[in-house]
Parts: C-alpha cells; structure tokens; sequence
C-alpha cells in the first residue's frame, strides 16, 4: 500500500514535468530452412535437446508437439484442432469479477475469464484460427502485436470491422517467424488493455534448442482508485505522460511470483510489457543472464546488460544460468519519491532459490542467427511527433496530424526505409510499427545499442532516433505511439506498402 502511494506520488510529479530475406510463407519451405537451422544449434545443445532436434529435422513439414517445456507463468490456450499444422481455439472477450491479491475487487475484461489472456504456443508455418466472440458491451479487435501477417487479420479497425458488442471474427493466419509477441485490443486500447485485455504469444522455430525450464513475464502496472479503475484519460498528467498505475502487476499477480530453480541449469526468460504507458526496467540477480530475443525474434549476437529496459509494447528474451546454488530474484527498478527527491526503488517481482545440485557447469545454449541487415537504404522520411491544444483538450499528433486519416506513406515491398522519429515533446514515446521490424541505428552509422530487431522504439523527450525499416510485408499499416492514451489522443496513424 506504500507503495500505491508512492507510485501515485510520481505520476502526479511528472505532471509538473513539462513536457532478411522474407521468409517463404510455405510451410514445406519454412520446414527445409528450419531443418538447416536445427543443424546449427545441435552443437551447444546438450544430449536431451538434440534428441528433440534431431527428431523434428528429420521430419519434414511435420509439426509436432513442442519438445520445449510449458511455459512458467503463463496458462497455455488450448488447441482444439487435430491436425498438428493447424492450431485452432475459441477466444471470449468478457466482463469478469477479479480479486487481486491485495482483495481489491475488480470488474475487470478478460480474455476466457484469464488474467493475462491465455498464452498461444505454436510453431512457424502453423496455421492459427481463432473463432473470436465478443461479449464486452462495445466494439473491440484483436491486434496480433509483432506478427507479420497480412493486414486483414491484425486488427487495425480501419481494415477490419470492429467487433460489435455480442458479435465474432474469425482470425486466420499463418505464422511467419518465431519470437515473443502478444495481443490486445486495437480500439478504445488505453482502457480495454489496462482493464485486463492482453496476453502473449510464443511461436518456435520447427526446431529449436530446447532450455531447462521457461519462464513468461508479462510486466504490467494499473492505476486503481478506491477499489476501483481510476477514471480514464481523467487527468491532466494521464493526458501528458500516458497512465502511469500505482500497482505493478506480474503475470496478473501484485504480489511476487515464486519458483524454483536448479543449479547448473539454464532457463529462457520471455518478457512482455503490456502496461499502458510505463516503461519497465527489469534486473535479474543470483544468476547470470543475456538478451537473446527481442520484438522481432533472436538477435544476433547474444548481449549482456546490467539491467533490461522495456517500454510498452516491447518483449526482450534472455537466457538465465546458474552457476551457482543460491537465489534467483528479478525486480523492477521504479522511480519513487522519497521526501523531495526521486530515487530507484528495487520491487521484487519473482524469486526463486537455486538448489544445489551435481549438474555440470551450464554452458549457454543460445545460437545466433544472420539478421536481414541492410547497409543500403532506398528512402528517407520523417516523422514528427508532437502535440497541441484542440478544442477537446490535448491532442498528440504524428506530422502535424491527429488522427490521420489519409496513409502517411507509399512504400514499395522490399523498401529499405530510414525513418527519423523526430520528438518534439517532452514525453517519450515507445513508437510501433504493424506489420514490420526495424532495427535502431541513433547515428548516422549502422552502429547500434540497442541491437535486434524491433517493432517497438522508445524516442526520449526532445530527441530524434532514428530506425531502419525493413518494409517486406505489403498491406495498409498502422503506426503509432504505444502509450496508449497518446494513440488515443490521435498519436495514430497509417501508411502502405505496395505489393
Ligand atoms: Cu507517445
């Protein structure tokens, strides 16, 4: 309860602050280049993994139950299609009555009753058919955050007609590539989302190494008045800096999650933030530990960092080990006030003790991979982020617009496009994508800090970042501010790229 406090402390403090080659989409093909790449990742794995492997190369285009473990922290959807290349499953969008841990009573929406919504675990090249029925009392989507599907499908309700109330889709699509993605509402996003519509989405490799143990993090904050919702988009600061919650809120739990662990072991780490507007900055001790994945799948070369930050909308995989027995804690480093000043405060989100056992030495299991790096770039735009009074309060705008109605851009399939995110603010934004990655090079050069590729860039207050685009998948998409009350003030937008 201090800490609601405090949190709410430094939101009302901020307010005084002013301001590759595309992948082939048949699975026949996919089950070739992923049968190669398996060959790639026998050496370091140990004996078990490369049974598992071995087993999945030398059957081609055959999707088979995942070798990997069940995902810790997540409830798995169930998949009701018998033919293992189809994963199929009824999702409900519902009110529901939820009690938090700390007893607060909430009227929450969930996806089939489950906060998070429930996890979907697939493999690349399955087709995956969600038959969707909403039973919230106004319109939603469903927006497959970090898929590259077709646009039809990603929930972008200027495409797809919103759900009504009582109403249902179908979503059919194939899954491109693997990563740690998510979905969530693409209307009304800043209230849907914080009242509890979210949840994640895996998709393996046909064969990939397989870890000890996987673990799923999804890093969320709400902003709870009274026992209730705060009002939304009710506050000056909320307007500005997007909601900030006074509760973290991990796997849908205020209070830490718990495990075990084993020495010698290695682990695989998913991280999620669907917060609203905060960006999370997450520390892993009594292990150690290296980003393996971002937005958009495995980076390219493994990287150790002392902390992991990530903004809404972001994933970050990493690779945990334990070479020693001992206690495994994961915090989130949060900005409280203490008197008159802002200091970090570690929350503790999970722990874990680390039993001693005689395995060996673990060794790290993660493989590179070649990313579509490009040196060349056809085109150079801007965007300008930025925000004015209307005459309905603030209103955030991308190229001096709120709202754009008409598409930004024209690209062509294969565009290489270097965007420089211009803000002109001074609140930052984690700025997305549909539909495409990018990677982030702030200079001039293709140099990076922030390595892999991504959907999700987080732009600092009065600074300009710049990302190269990799525009391979055709279709009208939309762009636009992850802090969700900012999108929905009109940070929102759409541009094309031509077949
Ligand atoms: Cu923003």
């Amino acid at each position: 309860m201090i800490f609601r406090k405090r949190l709410l402390a430094v939101a009302f403090l901020c307010a005084s602050c002013s301001a590759a080659e595309r992948p082939s989409r048949d699975p026949a093909d996919r089950a070739m280049t992923d049968a190669r790449v398996a060959d790639a990742t026998l050496a370091a794995a140990d004996s078990e993994s490369v049974d598992a492997a071995m087993t999945d190369a030398r059957v081609p285009d055959a999707f088979l139950p995942p070798p990997a473990p069940e995902v810790l922290g997540a409830s798995l959807l169930a998949d009701e299609n018998p033919d293992p290349s189809i994963f199929e499953a009824n999702l409900v969008a519902a009110p529901h009555q939820k009690t938090l841990d700390d007893g607060t009573n909430l009227e929450m929406w969930l996806y089939n009753g489950q906060f998070p919504g429930p996890l979907v675990d697939v493999r690349v090249g399955q087709r995956v058919i969600i038959h969707f029925r909403n039973e919230l009392e106004l319109p939603t989507t469903i927006h497959w955050h970090g898929l590259r599907i077709s646009s039809e499908m990603d929930g972008n309700p200027r495409i797809q007609d919103p759900v009504e109330p009582g109403g249902t889709f179908t979503y059919d699509f194939v899954v491109p590539e693997a990563g740690t993605f998510w979905y969530h509402p693409h209307i009304n996003a800043n209230e849907q989302v914080e009242r509890g519509l979210y949840a994640p989405f895996i998709v393996r490799e046909a064969a990939e190494v397989v870890w000890d143990v996987e673990r799923a993090f999804i890093v969320d904050d709400m902003l709870l008045l009274g026992g209730d919702f705060a009002p939304f988009l009710a506050s000056h600061p909320e307007e500005m800096h997007g909601r900030h919650g006074n509760v973290l809120v991990t796997n849908g739990h205020i209070e830490p999650r718990t495990g075990e662990a084993k020495q010698g072991q290695v682990e695989r780490w998913r991280f999620i933030n669907p917060a609203n507007a905060r960006t999370m900055r997450l520390r892993i001790s009594g292990a150690e530990f290296r980003v393996i994945g971002t937005d958009g799948g495995g980076v390219a070369e493994a990287y150790t960092t002392p902390s992991v930050q990530i903004s809404p909308g972001q994933r970050f995989d990493v690779e945990v080990r334990y070479p020693d027995a001992g206690e495994v804690v994961l915090e989130s480093l949060v900005d409280v006030l203490v008197g008159d000043f802002i200091q970090v405060a570690p929350i503790t989100l999970f722990t874990a003790p680390v039993s001693a056992s005689e395995l060996p030495v673990p060794e790290w299991r993660f493989q590179p991979r070649d990313l579509p790096r490009s040196r060349r770039s056809d085109r150079r735009v801007t965007l300008e982020l930025d925000a004015r009074n209307g005459p309905n309060g603030l209103e955030w705008l991308i190229n001096g617009a709120s709202h754009a109605h008409e598409p930004l851009f024209t690209f062509k399939k294969g565009d290489v496009v270097d965007i420089t995110i211009s803000n002109l603010a001074g609140p930052e934004h984690p700025f997305h994508l549909h539909g495409q990655f990018f990677e982030i090079f702030p200079g001039d050069t293709p140099e990076t800090d922030q390595p892999g590729l991504k959907d999700v860039a987080l732009v600092p207050g009065l600074s300009d970042l710049r990302v190269r685009a990799y525009l391979e998948n055709p279709g009208e998409w939309m762009m636009h501010c992850h802090i969700l009350e900012h999108a929905e003030l009109g940070m929102m937008a759409t541009f094309l790229v031509e077949e």
